[in-house]
């Protein structure tokens, strides 16, 4: 222990400059590389209108948080859902830009984003037109751009989210065996029709040359499991990730569906999970298409029960759970969770969590009982652009709550150190994760 703790007044500072020069790894996020096409005029001039890869300004003011914003403020029985869905993206952008940043102060948290990222790419977003800032998007590399993002949010990894039912993704891995050999990025294997429609999965699994049949008998089990290893496989994925819904439980409820979810759960992945040593992340609460005209926009979330996370991590000792809850009253109880079991990583503050004033409270409380064993955040980015001001916003929450812990700290007579500061904030930002997912 040092001789020498840092004075009250050095700490905010001492933090800040910890989490700014600490290189992040980013988790669990929507965004990818080049090799996934971009659908995105640019530079290069290569312009796949399915590419998975989003960026630039159009897709930064339609991300599906401001589309549910903007139908706020013009109501779908001004302007129906399906007319807005039949604009081009440019002109979408334009009607957001509009209503939530012309014609209003763009002061909530998503419409803050857009402002913080133009800001730090050095664009003005005191724009009335997003035509100047179009104008310069056009001559980006978009490999180029990735570097500028991963260097000004300080970035080290980004963590993809590879969905293996859906047809455009599906199609990119196998004709293109080298799609996932970015360095900068990690691929997940995310299996969620797997868990929650196992009678759909099994027909794609059948369709697909795996015969893994609905009544999840042996060599059904077997098959399902070679499904999921051949993929983990070729996306090298670096853990198996599902959403589930607030009334997931486990033991399952008795249904059908739930019920072969549960096996395939048991039989499958935590099995295939526990023999490669790997996590299996479950973000829990997501209520898919609460408003079926928002699309993207339209799922909500809903309280859970934390008993499933209990019985999973006890039942279930030689496998790793990374868990991320939806709602703000789960998060208490998933913390307690977490001090009983140490299979357990909870981490991020998802989706409708993240906004200050709720990642303040959530970290603030897991610091208080967790200490420093727990992944504060995620971006969960779709749009690459996004890296810049999700960061950039939970990197300052995240620095005045432990700023106030160290000054607890310090006022009960321990002396915080410069060394200690940068420790911590590389265990949470970084090191906690490569850990847990053993690399
Ligand atoms: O945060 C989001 O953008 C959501 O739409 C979801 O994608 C969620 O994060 C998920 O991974 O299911
Ligand atoms: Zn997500």
């Amino acid at each position: 222990m040092s001789e020498t703790g840092l004075e009250t007044h050095e700490l905010q500072r001492e933090v800040e400059s910890a989490l700014a020069e600490q290189p992040i790894i980013d988790l669990h996020t929507h965004t990818y590389p080049p090799s996934f096409g971009t659908p995105v005029a640019n530079a290069t001039g290569r312009v796949d209108p399915q590419g998975l890869m989003l960026w630039g300004v159009d897709e930064l003011v339609t991300y599906h948080y401001l589309i549910a914003e903007v139908f706020r403020v013009v109501p779908a029985t001004t302007l129906p859902y399906e007319a807005f869905w039949r604009m081009a993206r440019p002109e979408q952008a334009d009607h957001i830009w509009k209503h939530l940043f012309v014609e209003r102060t763009p002061i909530s948290e998503a419409c803050r984003g857009v402002v913080t990222t133009l800001s730090k790419l050095g664009l003005d977003p005191n724009t009335p037109t997003l035509e100047p800032i179009r104008r310069w998007y056009a001559e980006q590399d978009p490999s180029g751009f990735i570097d500028r993002l991963m260097d000004v949010s300080n970035v080290e990894k980004i963590t993809m989210t590879n969905e293996v039912f859906d047809a455009n993704e599906r199609s990119r891995w196998l004709a293109d065996p080298s799609i996932g050999a970015d360095p900068r990025f990690s691929a997940v294997l995310r299996i969620d029709k797997l868990l929650l429609d196992f009678e759909g999965a099994s027909g794609s699994l059948r369709e697909w040359g795996y015969e893994a049949g609905l009544d999840l008998r042996e060599r059904s089990v077997q098959e399902a499991r070679r499904f999921v290893r051949e993929w983990l496989d070729r996306m090298k994925a670096i853990y198996i990730a599902v959403s589930l819904p607030p009334d997931f439980h486990y033991p399952a409820a008795d249904d059908a569906a739930a019920r072969a979810g549960q096996t395939v759960l048991e039989q499958v992945v935590l099995p295939v999970c526990a023999e490669r040593g790997l996590p299996f992340a479950m973000m829990i609460g997501a209520v898919r298409n609460a408003n079926p005209g928002l699309r993207g926009g339209g799922d909500m979330g809903g309280t859970a029960d934390i008993t499933a996370v209990v019985n999973l991590c006890r039942e279930f000792p030689q496998n790793k759970f990374m868990v991320t809850m939806l709602s703000r009253e789960n998060q208490h109880e998933l913390a307690v969770t977490a001090r009983k079991f140490g299979n357990l990583m909870v981490f991020g503050c998802w989706w409708f969590m993240n906004n200050p004033s709720i990642i303040e409270e959530i970290t603030r409380m897991r610091v208080e009982m967790l200490g420093t064993s727990f992944i504060p955040q995620h971006s969960d980015a779709r749009i690459l652009d996004q890296l810049l001001y999700k960061w950039d916003h939970s990197r300052r929450v995240i620095g005045k709550v432990l700023t106030d812990k160290y000054a607890d700290l310090a006022t009960a007579g321990w002396r915080v150190t410069r060394e200690q500061i940068r420790s911590d904030v590389r265990r949470l930002v970084h090191d906690n994760f490569l850990e847990f997912v053993g690399r």
